[in-house]
């Protein structure tokens, strides 16, 4: 799994509204529609006033990433929720959390993000919310992904999560991955998906793709008109790229939102999970 770096969060905070905006030109709904469209829960169902959401910044295997706690949190404020970091990190900072009554616990380490529901005693994971956050993303701006072929580059968590969900909204998924019997076996696992033989010749015959992959995306090979709905980092695409395809990325906010969306819903009065 790729690691966040330093850069990829550092203007995170002062760039929710660009965020917003540009998903409301690409995708025709906002971060808050499409992170609770990704959750499968309706905008008015969420009453962020009841919730008091506690970032405990954790330091273990390659450490703090500078900002990223004060980005989660600073989205989601901007969601409409009360966050803060705690003081403290790791432990201390999980116990000062609880102490504080915290309602949702969000902590990354080098290989899980989690948006922890105490009241519920359950998390939401950031693979899942990332898969969930650009599947709606591509949904909405493709018009809806029913009967399309969507492409996933990676068959990674994000992407193999991507394709059960794109199945189940109906898409014929092809998958490719560099290592193939990864795809395979995503395939294997999720009935009716096919797997790219040749990843190229894949990429330039979709106008619909959901790259969850680190890979780097050659602007020769993408459609004019295309669609690329890529949470995948590090982003490689050029201006050749945005000049020929509808490009929707972003490092953290929108897999941190549906997951953030999700999470919420195990608690909120009147849905049931
Ligand atoms: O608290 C901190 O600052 C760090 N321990 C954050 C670590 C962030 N973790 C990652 O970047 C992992 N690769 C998981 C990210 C999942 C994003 N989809």
């Amino acid at each position: 799994m790729t690691r966040l770096t330093d850069d990829d969060v550092k203007s995170i905070s002062d760039t929710l509204d660009e965020l917003d905006a540009m998903l409301r030109e690409k995708a025709g709904r906002g971060l808050k529609s499409i992170a609770c469209e990704a959750a499968g829960i309706p905008q008015n169902m969420i009453d962020p006033r009841v919730f008091e959401i506690a970032v405990v910044p954790i330091t273990s295997g390659l450490g703090v990433i500078s900002r990223f706690s004060e980005s989660v949190r600073d989205a989601c404020k901007w969601l409409g929720f009360d966050a803060y970091v705690t003081e403290g990190t790791d432990v201390t900072g999980f116990a000062e959390a609880v102490d504080r009554k915290a309602s949702m616990i969000f902590m990354a380490d080098d290989y899980q993000y989690v948006a922890y529901n105490t009241a519920a005693n359950r998390q939401a994971d950031n693979s899942t919310g990332t898969a969930m956050g650009y599947v709606a993303c591509l949904d909405a701006s493709a018009g809806g992904v029913r009967g399309k072929e969507v492409l996933i580059l990676g068959a990674g968590r994000v992407g193999s999560r991507a394709a059960r969900l794109l199945r189940d909204k109906g898409a014929d998924v092809v998958i490719a991955d560099i290592d193939k019997p990864k795809a395979e076996a995503v395939a294997a696992s999720v009935p009716g998906i096919s797997v790219a033989d040749d990843i190229d010749s894949a990429i330039s015959s979709h106008d619909l793709i959901l790259n969850a992959s680190p890979a780097h995306v050659s602007s020769y090979l993408i459609r004019d008109g295309a669609i690329i709905s890529s949470p995948g980092v590090p982003h490689t695409f050029d201006e050749a790229a945005y000049a020929k395809a509808t490009i929707i990325h972003d490092p953290l906010v929108i897999g941190t939102a549906a997951m953030l969306m999700m999470s919420a819903s195990y608690s909120q009065h009147g849905i049931k999970r």
